[in-house]
């Protein structure tokens, strides 16, 4: 990949979308048939039961692509052997396995929706180490095995909006922050926890680039309490397989009452801090990117709208508009985090 092709003017690239995003009939065919399967499953499950709501382990997702054959045996095996999640409410139907996995974000291989897919085919993430420091009693390097070992892994339906408006469905499937973050013990000092995506400029052409603006490597945090929500997930697999690499493999966050920005991909280091740790859009454009990011359809984005979204997958013909839910369409579970604050302020 040629760094000269990365487009310059970072900011507004970050609002460009694509017109129409072109499906190839051939991949339109198995992701069909595993959303009829859903739907017929839901229907079994009595009727009442909305598509995309999880009800029984025997509504879970289907494998709808094959398995990265580069993916360690263990992985798959443990994503495959998932169980349905507690998730409630009606999440809407999951988008394409195609969208989810060709329309992305992920800077380190590009800045265009499909350079990610394009370019991260060959990115290593086996073995992979994490680092946990910090305000904790036990730390240190782990690998992705000893990460995830204790944890029974689950499949959770979010709803998922980006930033720039457009938004998805997506079974992930992973385990609870929370539960991580306990192993680890943090110290009575400890009241938020960072995020660190791998550096290394040789496997992720974009890092090489100066063009985006970015402060490598990308970063992200939370208040303590956020992280312990029971909704923020450490994820690992998507759609019954392997998290693609695109999709921020091997390790990545979703917190689904966020803007997609905070759910850092790639994750090679978790730090429990005393102090509020810097934030990848933070540092790049304060004043349209806060600490915080929840998705709130009261507050606007200095230069667009975020009262609507798109949902993926939308076509020059059907942009497929819906109105944002403030969390996301999660507040019964979050709202409480942000109790008296000022969300004007803390954006
Ligand atoms: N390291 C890293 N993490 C990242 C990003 C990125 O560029 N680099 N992009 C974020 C943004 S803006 C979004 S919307 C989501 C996209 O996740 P997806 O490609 O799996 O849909 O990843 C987030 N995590
Ligand atoms: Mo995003």
């Amino acid at each position: 990949m040629s760094v000269k092709n990365l487009p310059k003017a970072f900011p507004k690239t970050l609002i460009k979308t694509r017109k129409n995003n072109p499906i190839l009939s051939s991949e339109i065919t198995p992701e069909s048939v595993y959303l009829d399967r859903r739907r017929f499953m839901a229907g079994l499950a009595g009727g009442a039961v909305a598509a995309g709501l999880p009800g029984s382990a025997a509504a879970l997702i289907t494998n709808p692509a094959a398995e990265d054959p580069r993916k360690p045996d263990w992985l798959k095996q443990a994503v495959a052997a998932r169980v349905d999640s507690n998730t409630s409410g009606e999440v809407g139907q999951p988008t394409p396995y195609s969208d989810a996995t060709r329309y992305n974000n992920f800077y380190e291989f590009g800045t265009g929706k499909g350079d990610p897919a394009e370019y991260s085919g060959a990115f290593k993430t086996d073995p992979w180490k994490v680092v946990v420091d910090g305000e904790v009693a036990r730390g240190g390097s782990f690998t992705l095995e000893d990460i995830l070992k204790p944890h029974p892994l689950e499949e959770h339906i979010c709803r998922f909006r980006c930033v720039e408006a457009w938004s998805m469905v997506v079974p992930w499937v992973g385990f609870s922050l929370a539960d991580l973050i306990k192993r680890f013990e943090p110290t009575s000092k400890a009241k938020y926890v960072a995020f660190e995506t791998l550096y290394d400029p040789k496997q992720m052409p974009g890092q090489a680039s100066r063009f985006s603006g970015i402060q490598w490597p990308y970063v992200e945090g939370l208040r303590l309490d956020e992280a312990m929500n029971p909704l923020a997930l450490m994820v690992v697999g998507m759609y019954g397989r392997s998290l693609p690499n695109q999709n921020g493999a091997p390790l990545r966050l979703m917190l689904p009452w966020k803007y997609g920005y905070k759910s850092i991909k790639s994750i090679v280091r978790i730090t429990l801090t005393e102090k509020q740790p810097p934030t990848t859009w933070n540092l790049l454009a304060p004043r349209e990117y806060g600490f915080y990011s929840n998705v709130n359809p009261n507050v606007d984005h200095p230069r667009w709208s975020q009262s609507r979204e798109r949902r993926l997958p939308t076509s020059l013909f059907d942009p497929n508009w819906r109105d944002t839910e403030m969390f996301n369409g999660y507040g019964d579970e979050v709202a409480a985090l942000y109790k008296g604050m000022d969300l004007q302020k803390y954006f």
